[in-house]
C-alpha cells in the first residue's frame, strides 16, 4: 500500500490534485495549508517543498510537486481508475494538454482580461467538439477544469460564451468526486486573491 499526503490549500492549484485522489478513492492523508497564515512558508513545509507551493503530494514520504506531474503520477499508479488512456499518443496528449494548462492558461491571469480572453478562447477552439479533452475523461479534464473553476469564481471578469468549456465545467461539475473535493475544501474555506 502506497502512503500518500496530499498538502492542499482550498480553491487552489492542488484541488485538482484533490479530484485525482477522490476519483480513484484511495486513503489519503489531507493536510491543508492556510495561505492567509503563511503556512506554505513555514520552515517544516519548505523542507519538504522548497517553492513553498502547493500541491505536493507526499508519495511513501517522497515529495512529488507541480499538478501535471502529481496527476500523472496517480493516473498511472492506479490504472484501474481510468484517469489516462493506456496508449502512448493519448498519454502524451495528456502531457500536452497539461503543458498548455500549467505554462499558458494558469499564467494568463496576470496579463489581463484581454489575454485571459485569447488564451481560453484558444483551448475553447482546442477542445472542439469532444466531451473530453483526450476523447474520454482523463487527467486532462481534472486539470482543465480547476483552472476554469479558478476563473470563473474569481471576482475579477472572465470570458463569456466559451460553450465547449461552459459545457465541460457542467459535466465535471457532476462527477461524485468534484462534489466531494469542493465540499471538503469549500468547508474548510476558500483563501483566493481576487
Ligand atoms: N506550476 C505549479 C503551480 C503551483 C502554484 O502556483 N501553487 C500556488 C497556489 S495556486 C501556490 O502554492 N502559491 C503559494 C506561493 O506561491 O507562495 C503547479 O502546476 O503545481
Amino acid at each position: 500500500m502506497t502512503a500518500l499526503t496530499l498538502y492542499f490549500s482550498p480553491g487552489s492549484s492542488s484541488m485538482a490534485v484533490h479530484i485525482a485522489l477522490h476519483e480513484i478513492g484511495v486513503p489519503f492523508d489531507a493536510k491543508s495549508l492556510s495561505f492567509h497564515k503563511k503556512e506554505h512558508r513555514s520552515p517544516e513545509f519548505l523542507a519538504i517543498n522548497p517553492a513553498g507551493k502547493v500541491p505536493t503530494l507526499l508519495v511513501d514520504g517522497t515529495p512529488l510537486t507541480e499538478v501535471a506531474a502529481c496527476l500523472l503520477y496517480l493516473a498511472k499508479r492506479f490504472p484501474e481508475a481510468g484517469l489516462l488512456p493506456p496508449d502512448p499518443l493519448a498519454e502524451a496528449q495528456a502531457v500536452s494538454w497539461m503543458s498548455f494548462i500549467a505554462s499558458t492558461l494558469h499564467p494568463a491571469r496576470r496579463q489581463g482580461l484581454e489575454h485571459v480572453t485569447e488564451v481560453w478562447t484558444l483551448a475553447d477552439r482546442k477542445l472542439g467538439e469532444r466531451d473530453w479533452a483526450l476523447g474520454r475523461y482523463s487527467i486532462a479534464d481534472i486539470h482543465l477544469f480547476r483552472l476554469y473553476w479558478r476563473m470563473v469564481n474569481a471576482p475579477a471578469g472572465h470570458p463569456k460564451g466559451l460553450r465547449r468549456l461552459e459545457s465541460l465545467y457542467e459535466r465535471m461539475m457532476a462527477r461524485a468526486a468534484v462534489q466531494r473535493t469542493l465540499e471538503a475544501e469549500s468547508r474548510i474555506g476558500y483563501e483566493l486573491p481576487a
